[in-house]
């Protein structure tokens, strides 16, 4: 499978969090059976990709074991390539799950550390020939949270990321098969965040497809006063900012509403 090209209409990625602590959806979803109705739900919402993620990120969660996190993931992959009429992507930094996650059906590996946690993951890709999404974090699952430091956050996430890109053609990933991502609300406060999402067209400079995720995060609370809970509107800002700079890819809570927002964006973008 190819991913998405440039010349496509942009393509939404549901969000489907199998854990009892994410930010916005913690334990929603977390038995097979109410994330499996998520995820058809997300597809009929017209999500392209759904998302199944079995470790919260959000600042101060507990790392979960990789036998866990598969625990978590590998039933729900299984299931939505039985019945689900979209791609599967698995949100996982460890070579274990995304290796148990392919062998279930996954079509996509979204690694938010770009392939720096893990060093077996990289080979684990290049055997397969799957895309894999390699997204802008600093420091360890502990740190990425820490107070960030940029002198110049375009700058530097743009030449991280580049390193990601020779992190993943040293490992023999195909570079055709990469999608990148600024990792917006990962080691970056909100003045980072809302500086990334204005220079998005400098990341779009490094001629790989551009996945965003802004959903519900907190630098849409920080201008808006809103609970994660209340950040729809805010959210579509970011996806429509986002589209309009030319983003390939969003990853979002609300699939629906973002689909919208999404299409009109490429028609505006494409208008004459
Ligand atoms: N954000 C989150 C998780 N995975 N993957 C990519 N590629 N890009 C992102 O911006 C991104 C991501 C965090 O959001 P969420 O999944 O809603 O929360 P949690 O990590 O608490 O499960």
């Amino acid at each position: 499978m190819k991913p998405p090209s440039p010349a496509d209409r942009p393509i939404v990625m549901g969000i489907l969090n199998v854990t009892p602590d994410s930010f916005s959806d913690g334990g929603r979803f977390d038995r097979p059976e109410a994330a499996l109705a998520r995820g058809l739900a997300l597809f009929e919402a017209g999500a392209d990709i759904v998302d199944v993620g079995g470790e919260s990120t959000r600042p101060g969660a507990a790392a979960t074991p990789a036998a866990e996190e598969r625990r978590r993931v590998v039933p729900v992959i299984e299931a939505l390539r039985r019945s689900g009429p979209g791609l599967v992507s698995v949100d996982t930094t460890k070579a274990e799950v995304a290796q148990a996650a392919l062998d279930a059906g996954a079509d996509i590996v979204n690694d938010v550390s770009g392939l720096a946690f893990d060093p077996r993951l990289g080979t684990l890709l290049a055997s397969r020939g799957v895309p894999v999404v390699l997204m802008h974090l600093r420091g360890d699952f502990d740190g990425m949270h820490r107070e960030p430091s940029y002198a110049d956050v375009g700058a530097e996430v743009a030449a991280e990321l580049r390193a990601a890109l020779a992190r993943a053609q040293a490992a023999g990933i195909d570079p055709a098969q990469t999608i990148l991502d600024p990792g917006i609300g990962f080691s970056k406060d909100a003045e980072h965040s809302l500086s990334l999402m204005r220079r998005l067209p400098e990341l779009l400079a490094l001629g790989r497809p551009l996945l965003v995720g802004p959903s519900r995060k907190s630098f849409i609370g920080r201008v808006t006063g809103r609970p994660a809970g209340e950040r729809l509107f805010g959210t579509a800002g970011a996806v429509a900012a986002a589209i309009l700079a030319g983003a390939h890819l969003v990853r979002v809570h609300d699939v629906a509403e973002m689909a919208d927002v999404a299409r009109v964006c490429d028609a505006i973008r494409e208008a004459a």
